[in-house]
């Protein structure tokens, strides 16, 4: 044996560095990406380990910590790693779990953690992703500890003080030369142990922040499970369940397993999330192609058997999933996923596991429980019945021409090109400014349509309203693409559609029901960023003959020094009313001099949060909404 930096190097220990170097030359193929997302990988894959000893009923707490010097640690009360030297590797266990591939009786076979994708590839990764790692083993009476550096032994395992304790506690601090960064976000980490707190119920989870300039400890912990979930959703998305109970259903063919929890609310949307061993499945797959098919089975049966559903008459899936809230968990042994993303599940199998435990036991509820079970009927054949009036709506609104791109609305002041490329449409709060806009934009390629008053909040309202809106069929024509099912991004008439109202709470309000109409019924717009807030000024400071436009109050008193006019003088906007068509052109429309703010969707699912709560009955949470708005506005086109 060679002997280098203390370090034995023997024919199983050249096979460990050379499977951990794999890792290190491509750390894709092991935690998907090597950006933030890829980052946070390495704290969820020791803390699925913590959680698998914690259902193996052995760990009560686990603790995860964001030090103060960038490092993580996670700490667990459980059996502790066997402390002896591992019987095939023959080196010491701890060792083994930190330097083997998939090694142990977790890593290789057994166990859930053995899925396609991201999961389960262990402490051996993370140990090759780290600049260091330290672990302290308490297990036997007495603590061990080892250390490595880029996946390599720095200090050796070894025996120490005596100790009554048991568990595993590992630190690590991620590689820069690995990571495009190596800043954990305590956002991130928070909402991951609180989900997983919820996919494995009573497992308590603490996460203390070290790096903020108050420390802050949280501990996620709940009994109801998914169950819990539910209700926190709901309460996330400020919508109030119509029947008391969360419906909770579970069961198990062979080694899978599958539980659901569900709750109607009385909003128009849904909110789905499925789990594949307790990774989100964010594509949904098969888990949810068998809950979608249940409920739809279970409702309509239900319905028939109760007279309340006629022969003729069938709910669909969109109809039952009006106003759902949904966990579905499933656990199985060789998950495939599919897609790009790897976030959507592809057994078969798991298909007819779920839709027929749901179907049988939502059936076997609707028995037992007809109060709730009338109110979720109810629901549907209200769905079904919006949706029918929506396509009268929609087909009256055809016939009337009110819906293609060929008849434009009165008030719009189209632009010269038809070059969708370099083509913009402003949607402009009132008829003054309106008029403002007109006479100052660039005719060739920007167009005008005033909106005069409230758009209507399509939160509160199903399609049928919508086709017979006058504040959004002008929208609708103008931009030509249609909406919801008849979306066709092909026929989208303006490259850019420019959302421009005050910079006031009222023009705020008007910006937000805006967002919301496109969010709900023309998101593609959104997700392929042709949605733009245009930046009024908020002051005008003039001198004589100098005029500077102010976009905030620091702005607006910095020209006041600069010009060295009194306060007085420095002018306030009340609206864009108040601008000339100059005015308005130099300061909010000319591309050469205006600030565009691009709306993203960044995350359609928190997006999808924010406007229910914004838009939905609910007053309080509203109150930040101004806030909340600023937060689609991420991108800068100057
Ligand atoms: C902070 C991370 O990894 N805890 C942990 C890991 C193990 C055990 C307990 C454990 C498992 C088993 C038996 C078993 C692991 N052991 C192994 C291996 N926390 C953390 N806690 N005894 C203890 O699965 O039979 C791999 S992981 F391989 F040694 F069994």
């Amino acid at each position: 044996m060679e002997k280098e930096n203390n370090v034995a190097y023997g024919d199983s220990q050249i096979q460990v560095l050379e499977g951990l170097e794999a890792v290190r030359v491509r750390p894709g193929m092991y935690i998907g990406t090597t950006s933030e997302s890829g980052l946070h990988h390495l704290i969820y894959e020791i803390v699925d380990n913590s959680i698998d000893e914690a259902l193996a009923g052995y760990c009560d707490n686990i603790t995860v910590t964001l030090e103060k010097d960038g490092s993580c640690s996670v700490r667990d009360d459980g059996r502790g790693v066997p402390s002896g030297i591992h019987p095939t590797q023959n080196l010491p266990t701890l060792e083994v779990i930190f330097t083997i591939l998939h090694a142990g009786g977790k890593f290789g076979g057994g166990g859930y953690q053995i899925a396609g994708g991201l999961h389960g590839v262990g402490a051996s990764v993370v140990n090759a992703l780290s600049k260091r790692l330290e672990a302290t083993n308490c297990r036997d009476g007495y603590e061990y500890t080892i250390a490595f550096e880029q996946g390599k032994i720095v200090e050796e395992f070894k025996q120490g003080n005596k100790t009554d304790k048991h568990g595993l506690y590992v630190r690590f601090w991620p590689d820069p030369e690995i990571f495009e960064t190596v800043v954990f976000k305590a956002d991130v980490v928070r909402n991951r142990l609180r989900e997983q707190a919820f996919l494995n119920a009573g497992v308590s989870i603490t996460l203390i922040d070290e790096t903020g300039e108050e420390r802050t400890e949280e501990n996620f912990c709940y009994e109801g499970g998914i169950k819990s979930y539910v209700e926190f959703d709901n309460n996330q998305r400020a919508v109030d369940p119509i029947h008391p109970e969360v419906i909770f259903v579970s069961g198990s063919r062979g080694t899978s397993v599958a539980e659901v929890a569900m709750q109607y609310n009385d909003s128009f949307t849904d909110s789905i999330i499925s789990f594949a061993n307790n990774m989100k499945t964010i594509e949904g797959g098969t888990h949810e192609t068998g809950f979608k098919a249940a409920i739809t089975k279970a409702i309509n049966d239900y319905g028939k058997k109760t007279g309340a559903l006629k022969d003729a008459d069938k709910l669909d899936g969109k109809d039952v999933r009006e106003g759902l809230t949904a966990i579905i968990s499933v656990k199985l042994e060789n998950a495939q996923f599919e897609s790009q993303t790897k976030a959507k599940l592809g057994n078969s199998s798991i298909r007819t596991l779920v839709e027929s435990i749901v179907s049988e036991k939502l059936s076997e509820f609707f028995e037992e429980n007809p109060k709730t079970a009338k109110i979720i009927l109810e629901k549907g054949i209200t769905a079904a019945r919006a949706r029918e009036a929506a396509k009268k709506a929609r087909d009256t609104a055809r016939r009337k021409g009110a819906l293609e791109s060929t008849s434009l609305p009165g008030k719009l002041w189209d632009c010269h090109t038809k070059n969708v490329e370099e083509s913009e449409l402003f949607l402009v709060e009132g008829n003054s400014a309106g008029g403002s806009a007109k006479d100052g934009r660039d005719s060739y390629f920007q167009a005008i349509l005033p909106l005069r008053g409230k758009v209507l909040n399509v939160e509160k309202s199903r399609l049928d309203k919508i086709y017979s809106n006058p504040s959004l069929i002008p929208i609708i024509q103008a931009l030509g693409c249609g909406i919801g099912d008849d979306f066709d991004k092909s026929k989208l008439r303006y490259g850019k559609l420019i959302l421009m109202a005050d910079a006031d709470v009222d023009g705020s309000h008007i910006r937000i029901l805006l967002l919301t109409f496109l969010f709900r019924h023309m998101r593609q717009l959104i997700e392929d960023g042709h949605v733009y807030l245009a930046q009024p000024p908020l002051y005008k400071v003039f001198k004589g003959k100098q005029v500077r436009y102010a976009f905030s109050d620091e702005e607006r008193d910095a020209y006041i020094q600069e010009l060295g006019v009194n306060g007085v003088e420095a002018s306030r906007y009340k609206g864009l009313g108040e601008m000339n068509p100059e005015q308005l052109s130099e300061t909010t429309m000319d591309p050469e001099k205006r600030v565009l703010l691009r709306v993203t969707m960044e995350d359609a699912r928190e997006c999808d949060r924010i406007f229910s709560v914004l838009m939905g009955d609910k007053v309080e949470p509203r109150r930040e909404f101004i806030e909340a708005n600023a937060r689609y506005a991420t991108d800068l086109d100057i």
